[in-house]
């Protein structure tokens, strides 16, 4: 895992010379803050630094008109007052005699980075680069931004190394309109922009920026608009549009290399997002990105002008970068009633074009708590729907200090795997632990006791592993783990008591093939399961779910996006347990990405148990992505079925009462 990181401390030389209150914000100190904090955070150190090189006039010639391109030339000749009338010829713009080599530098700075990575160098990276681009057009700066390195960057990469379809994330809060008019036309550039928008009273105030603007002539269904029409955006709002929006146009575009637009004034603090999304939700947003497009993602630094926010949200995004698993979100995941609208106007608007938005949004008519037989129970809080108890707030935020003390810190080993057969032609990165030890005989006696099938031999043998695997993913000593059973049903029965038992308070438990819910598990809220099988979709109750396993990419997609990662998001677990039972069924790149977006719920534990005979192909694949890799593609694109999407809207239907991150509507009745 190799994460380049492009930088010139050159960058910094241009500033503000004269008062200009709109134009302040973006200073020098910008660079410097995010560059520390990843020295200090030891991040720095773990990156292929590459020095940015200016990009060439003919570089800059790919999105800007030979004229613009000669005006920033002659800029560095300017007086101070000369820069100053230039300047207000512009809409939020400041010219510093060092503007022009800062601007080219930043270009550069982009080129470079997709060089490294198209050309095998590195997965993945970040450039550090100001002035930012999103902003500028063919023939005009416009908000802090003079050339648009992102646009160049998506043109070179197509011209200079043959790749054809390239997704642009636009994670800014304001709407990068100049990458919008370069792209519009343009069906092999996919455009998603999320921005505060405010009904169009927000800057740069363009009708175009709401998300009826689709994209124009075969261009059209390939600019994607997400306008926030509220401020406070937080975290669920911020994971909610990725899965209900981006993530499915996004699988059914299939783009060969992402790049990131990645302003970070829509975090928390920031003077001009006025959001509330964490450093963390960063960390997330780019791991769901980094199952794209084989993990070849490209982040270049647009806006965000609180410096401490900034910082750490940059270091989020190189941790993820890097494979580290994102630290849990751990605010309320509750999407707000303004940001759902915004998600059902922009699913409206784009079903024309991407199938993979055809599944309609639902009325919330049969509500468990009213129709289950089984009573439902008030989760532990925070992971849970509606528990707004004083106390219990107050203890979830105590505990949740405590428990952040011992989950922030990223776990010495990243993966663990503890196998019951030595598996000779398992090839795997070396830093993957192959875990020998065993939990003492006492500890798995006096669990294998209460289950026949755990005596035996080999089961109570993997069970002594499963059990030391365990106990280290709840001591923080491992992230994630595979472990192999012969009795994998037994075994998960006794993982789930263990783990709940030994400082879980909530497990996500994913099940595959013939694994039943084990009978006397208690629904007290702290066991979230979800089977994944046969033919019927039932919410037998708020935490007892069972959905088909479909046999399309999109049916197995909406799968995930629409209902696995909503609940796991909403419940926040602080363990997921991934078990492949008998005639699990599924594919190895769909039990990979399965596995890959399963880290990002519960902060990285992640245990799968798996029966002892699946293949070393397939202990591999998942090894590899618990251990950060991207996992493999689904292979082309093919629709759901009218059945998938059946069983999807009425199980949202059943249960978006409760797990409000499934719901993609406003208001009841919503279609989107
Ligand atoms: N208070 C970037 O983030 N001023 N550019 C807006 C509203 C211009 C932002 C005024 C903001 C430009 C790259
Ligand atoms: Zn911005």
């Amino acid at each position: 895992m190799r994460t380049a990181l492009v930088y010139h401390e050159e960058m910094t030389a241009a500033r503000l010379l004269w008062d200009d209150p709109e134009c302040e914000i973006e200073r020098p100190e910008r660079l410097t803050a995010a560059v520390e904090r990843l020295q200090q955070g030891g991040l720095e150190q773990r990156c292929l630094q590459l020095a940015a090189r200016e990009a060439s006039e003919a570089e800059l010639g790919l999105v800007h008109s030979p004229e613009y391109v000669s005006l920033m030339r002659g800029t560095q000749a300017l007086s101070t007052e000369e820069l100053q009338a230039l300047s207000a010829q512009y809409d939020a713009v400041y010219f510093h005699p060092s503007t022009f080599h800062c601007a080219r530098l930043a270009a550069g700075a982009a080129l470079q980075l997709v060089d490294a990575v198209l050309t095998g160098t590195a997965h993945n990276g970040l450039a550090l680069v100001r002035p930012p681009g999103h902003h500028s057009q063919r023939a005009a700066a416009n908000g802090f931004c003079v050339f648009n390195n992102v646009a160049i960057a998506a043109r070179y990469a197509q011209k200079q190394h043959g790749v054809h379809r390239i997704l642009i994330v636009d994670w800014d809060v304001h709407h990068g309109q100049g990458i919008q008019y370069i792209f519009e036309e343009d069906p092999s550039v996919l455009y998603f922009s999320w921005h505060r928008y405010e009904h169009g009273r927000f800057w740069p105030y363009l009708r175009e920026s709401d998300a009826d603007a689709v994209g124009l002539g075969p261009g059209r269904g390939f600019t994607v608009n997400l306008p926030w029409n509220q401020v406070g955006m937080g975290d669920a709002d911020y994971v909610a549009a990725f899965l209900h929006v981006l993530l499915p146009v996004a699988f059914e575009f299939d783009p060969e290399l992402v790049l990131i637009s990645a302003g970070f004034d829509s975090a928390i603090g920031d003077p001009e997002g006025q959001m509330q999304a964490t450093p963390e939700c960063f960390a997330h947003l780019t791991q769901l990105l980094q199952v794209l497009a084989g993990g070849r993602v490209c982040a270049v630094l647009e806006g965000g002008y609180h410096l401490e926010s900034l910082s750490q949200s940059v270091c989020m995004v190189v941790k993820a970068l890097l494979g580290d698993p994102a630290p849990p979100l751990l605010g309320p995941m509750v999407p707000q009633h303004s940001a759902l609208e915004s998600i059902q106007s922009v699913r409206a608007a784009q079903a024309p074009h991407w199938t993979s938005l055809w599944q309609q949004g639902s009325t919330p008519t049969l509500s468990l708590s009213t129709c289950s037989p089984e009573r439902t129970p008030s989760p532990v809080s925070p992971g849970g729907p509606k528990c707004k108890a004083a106390e219990a707030q107050t203890s979830a935020v105590l505990s949740s200090l405590l428990d952040q003390l011992h989950l922030s810190a990223t776990p010495p080993v990243r993966m663990a795997i503890a196998l019951t057969a030595p598996a000779a032609a398992l090839v795997l990165p070396p830093d993957i632990l192959r875990q020998e030890e065993s939990a003492s005989r006492e500890e798995t006696l006096a669990w294998a006791r209460l289950h026949e099938a755990l005596t035996q031999d080999t089961a109570f043998t993997a069970l002594g592993k499963v059990l030391h695997l365990l106990n280290g993913i709840l001591d923080g000593q491992v992230s994630s783990g595979i472990a192999t059973t012969p009795a994998a049903a037994s075994t998960l029965e006794v993982v789930l008591g263990q783990g709940l038992s030994h400082g879980a308070q909530r497990v996500f438990c994913v099940a595959l093939g013939q694994l039943d819910r084990p009978p006397d598990l208690a629904n007290d809220g702290r066991t979230l399961w979800l089977n994944i099988r046969g033919k019927e979709a039932a919410a037998l109750s708020t935490f007892h779910v069972s959905v088909p396993l479909s046999g399309t990419t999109g049916g197995f997609l909406s799968c995930i996006l629409a209902l696995v990662l909503p609940l796991a998001y909403g419940f926040q677990p602080d363990l997921v347990l991934l078990a492949l039972g008998p005639a699990h069924g599924l594919q190895d790149p769909q039990a990979a990405l399965l596995a890959a977006l399963l880290r990002g719920p519960a902060g990285g534990r992640v245990l799968v148990l798996m029966e002892q005979e699946s293949t070393c192909q397939l202990v591999g694949v998942l090894a590899r992505v618990l251990h950060g890799e991207p996992p493999p593609s689904l292979g082309p694109f093919s629709m759901a079925s009218p059945d998938d999407l059946q069983a999807l809207v009425h199980l949202r239907g059943q249960l978006e009462a409760q797990w409000e991150m499934l719901q993609v509507a406003g208001k009841a009745g919503g279609q989107g």
